[in-house]
């Protein structure tokens, strides 16, 4: 009978006791920042355990290991919160940290805890504030109108990086369209270095393409078309096709529709499916006057929002020239040459366009930063009507009295009315505060340093590996890119790219299960099978629910996991094994409960484990130093699901193998090692050696395949592994056989020992 793990005690007992060495190698290794929802879900468990593996084997490897932890506090839903339940967003906030805090420490995980900040700390205010004014001074951040997308239910501007066709990625709204006067940051000053960047990063290939296509640089031409006598300039990769132009189409959104005819502009934008002319233009080669158009195929941030539209020979334009009735003309024949193009008539297409000059344009725009919201950051401009933008003098912290639910606190408050700091006259601050995607583009440097109140930054380093979702593909990690090459040039760092290694983990998933008559989802915790039907119970009353496929966990399909429950149940490090085993760590991770149990088991069958001593096993050895082997070869390489398989194939054998007392000590100390990597307590408890942690780490990574080689004597024969040397395998040979020193033999090259007596 196995004896019974019992770990809660045990558990609590090893809690915050793992302390990282000091060594003059070093290595930071970070999970994404965090939001303070008030819940840690298993997508963030699956995150951190996957950060704490690499952690503990670092620190395994002789690394003096950097792993801080923080929370990007500020954001909407502590504001929403403070509508809904009338809760300050800061207590709200405070709240949530303190209840997650709580169960990361009950996952055991190694933090640098001393470390630990929120970006609604005053410090964390005041720095972010001067590194804005410092960007201000330095032309990175520039004020000016522009259309913007709004979000009319979180009730503020979004950049583009975060929407995504028209929706707005938190609050799925549909985005409007508003002309205001914003703060923006230059990411586009870093244009190509974001680009060339990413060649010297080790990141997965799908997360540098979305960098890449978002950056979208393109080679085409520019043909200046002209409008009343000023240019009109277009953007086109077919430059040979200006003959079959027969009419100009632009972006509602651009600033050259937007100064030429507004009002149209703005019905168009607000009703865009008509046919709206808003000039005539004339085309550089045939002279002839053709009509401008508004089309919302075209878009705003690419090229220069102009389009010469070419019917006989693009799709859109011949869609949108088949709608209205406008006329088409084709400038290419069958053979890829010119027709009904004067001079160029007969020409190859390619002659044509090599007498272009090319030019490279972007999709990246710059980064829309103004939110009208209140819990983040100030941002640190005044207004005063004699001496226009003024800086403020930091830090400028938020009011705490003030209301919510009627647009943004801030502008209600008497909290902008103040003196200009230059001429004391009366002005106002600004009133917007920044995205919080700024907050979680500089954490990360300020962590070694984060108690610091005199410098933003001392010993930043670029993260060594960068552990977190795949959704920021584009948005914070592009973010923080610009922000490390926009303080480089400040003068702040000496590095050029924030994370060098960068992993992705995949998001969790759950069935999801629905009721068959009321159509409601369940919680998997609400649902029990019975025969081959799963009944759903809320209250005691009961309906036959349908299980759906697996589903990334989320609110709303109910689909979810309390990682404080499964704690309660199965402890941190049955949690922490399971969430490593199943699937490797990119993949989608699918939740069954059954394999949690199975964990937790295993770890029982560890704490009951009694080694069988016997006489000295030859082979024993090295079959331990090459399953040491796998496990090194596949912690180095992330491959952690088949490293959590090594912990079960290793056990396996020591527990069915007899061997000598030093072999089996061996065998299960190191194995108690390679298991504190994921799972600390039931390890910690069970290593009666020296320190498990500055103990040595067996580094080998060679795997001997052992070879069969016979030993003979007097006619009987034994067999052994070869894996070593031909010298002593001659002696360990003789060792088994229990035979004199000088017992004389003849060896066949890897085959057979034969001893003669
Ligand atoms: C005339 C033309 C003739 C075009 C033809 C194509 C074919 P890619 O290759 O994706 O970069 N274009 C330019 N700016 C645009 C904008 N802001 N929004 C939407 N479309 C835009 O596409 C470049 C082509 O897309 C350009 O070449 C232009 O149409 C259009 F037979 O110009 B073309
Ligand atoms: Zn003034």
């Amino acid at each position: 009978m196995d004896k019974k793990y019992v770990f809660r005690s045990i558990e609590e007992k090893w809690q915050d006791k793992d302390k990282f060495i000091n060594s003059d190698k070093s290595k930071y290794i970070l999970e994404m920042f965090m939001y303070p929802s008030g819940k840690v879900h298993m997508g963030h468990c699956r995150n951190f355990t996957i950060v704490d593996v690499n952690v503990r084997y670092s620190t395994l490897m002789g690394y003096k290991v950097f792993c801080p932890i923080g929370w990007d506090a500020f954001g909407l839903p502590a504001e929403n919160a403070a509508i809904d339940n009338n809760i300050h967003p800061r207590i709200w906030t405070e709240k949530n940290i303190d209840a997650m805090r709580n169960t990361l420490k009950k996952m055991n995980y190694m933090y640098n805890w001393e470390n630990e900040m929120k970006t609604c700390d005053s410090d964390y205010i005041k720095f972010q504030q001067e590194l804005f004014l410092d960007f201000y001074r330095n032309g990175l951040v520039t004020k000016k109108e522009e259309w913007v997308n709004w979000d009319p239910i979180d009730k503020t501007v979004l950049a583009n990086e975060q929407v995504e066709n028209g929706i707005a990625w938190r609050s799925g709204a549909t985005i409007e369209k508003k002309r205001i006067s914003q703060w923006f940051f230059k990411t586009t000053k870093y244009v190509d270095e974001l680009l060339e960047g990413l060649n010297d990063i080790d990141w997965p290939e799908p997360i540098k393409n979305a960098q890449r296509n978002w950056i979208g640089k393109q080679k085409g031409y520019h043909i200046d078309f002209e409008h009343n006598g000023e240019k009109l300039t277009v953007y086109t990769t077919r430059p040979e096709t200006v003959y079959g132009c027969t009419f100009l189409v632009i972006s509602p959104e651009s600033e050259f529709a937007y100064k030429i005819a507004p009002e149209q502009t703005k019905k168009y934008l607000l009703k865009p499916d008509s046919l709206v002319q808003i000039g005539e233009a004339i085309n550089p080669y045939t002279k002839q006057k053709i009509p401008i158009f508004l089309a919302d195929y075209v878009l705003a941030g690419y090229g220069t929002g102009i389009v010469m539209g070419v019917p006989a020979h693009d799709e859109r334009d011949k869609m949108f020239a088949e709608k209205y009735g406008l006329e088409s003309i084709k400038v290419i024949d069958d053979e890829d040459k010119l027709i009904n193009s004067q001079d160029w008539n007969g020409l190859k297409m390619e002659e044509v366009r090599s007498k272009f000059q090319q030019v490279t344009c972007y999709r990246l725009r710059d980064w829309i930063i103004s939110r009208q919201r209140y819990w983040g950051c100030p941002i640190p401009i005044i207004y005063c009507e004699n001496c226009g933008e003024v800086e403020a003098s930091t830090p400028i912290l938020l009011p705490d009295d003030v209301k919510f639910g009627h647009g943004n606190p801030l502008d209600i408050s008497g909290w902008k009315h103040v003196l200009c700091p230059k001429c004391k006259s009366p002005a106002k601050r600004e009133t917007d505060t920044m995205d919080t995607f700024v907050d979680s583009s500089w954490y990360f440097l300020r962590f070694p340093c984060s108690k610091n109140q005199d410098k933003v930054f001392v010993d930043a380093k670029p993260v060594d590996l960068y552990i977190g979702g795949a959704e920021h593909a584009v948005l914070h990690l592009l973010y923080a890119r610009f922000f490390t090459k926009a303080l480089r040039d400040l003068g702040y760092l000496n590095f050029d790219e924030p994370f060098l290694k960068l992993l992705n983990q995949g998001m969790v998933c759950l069935p999801t299960y629905r009721g068959k008559i009321s159509r409601k989802y369940y919680y998997p915790n609400q649902c029990i099978k019975e025969s081959d039907k799963i009944i759903g119970i809320i209250n005691g009353i009961e309906e036959e629910v349908e299980k759906g496929p697996y589903t990334k966990m989320s609110k709303s399909l109910l689909n979810i996991i309390d990682p404080e429950e499964m704690l309660e149940v199965f402890g941190s490090d049955a949690v922490r094994l399971f969430i490593i085993s199943d699937s490797p760590v990119n993949q989608l991770f699918l939740w069954n409960t059954n394999g949690l149990l199975g964990c937790k088991k295993f770890l029982n069958r560890i704490w009951s484990f009694e080694p069988k001593y016997g006489e000295y096993n030859i082979e024993y050895d090295q079959q331990i130093k090459n399953m040491l082997a796998n496990i090194n070869i596949h912690l180095e390489n992330n491959e952690l699901n088949l490293f959590a398989a090594d912990l079960r194939i290793y056990f396996d054998y020591i527990k069915n193998n007899v061997a000598s007392k030093e072999q089996i000590d061996f065998a299960f100390r190191y194995f108690l090692k390679s298991l504190w990597i994921i799972c600390p307590a039931i390890s910690n408890e069970l290593y009666n050696y020296n320190d498990l942690i500055t103990d040595n780490w067996y580094k080998d990574q060679t795997i001997i395949t052992p070879q069969e080689i016979i030993l003979s004597i007097n006619g009987k024969k034994i067999q052994m592994y070869k894996y070593s040397n031909s010298e002593n395998l001659v002696e360990i040979a003789r060792s088994i056989l229990n035979l004199p020193e000088n017992t004389k033999y003849i060896y066949k090259e890897g085959k057979i020992i034969n001893f003669i007596q």
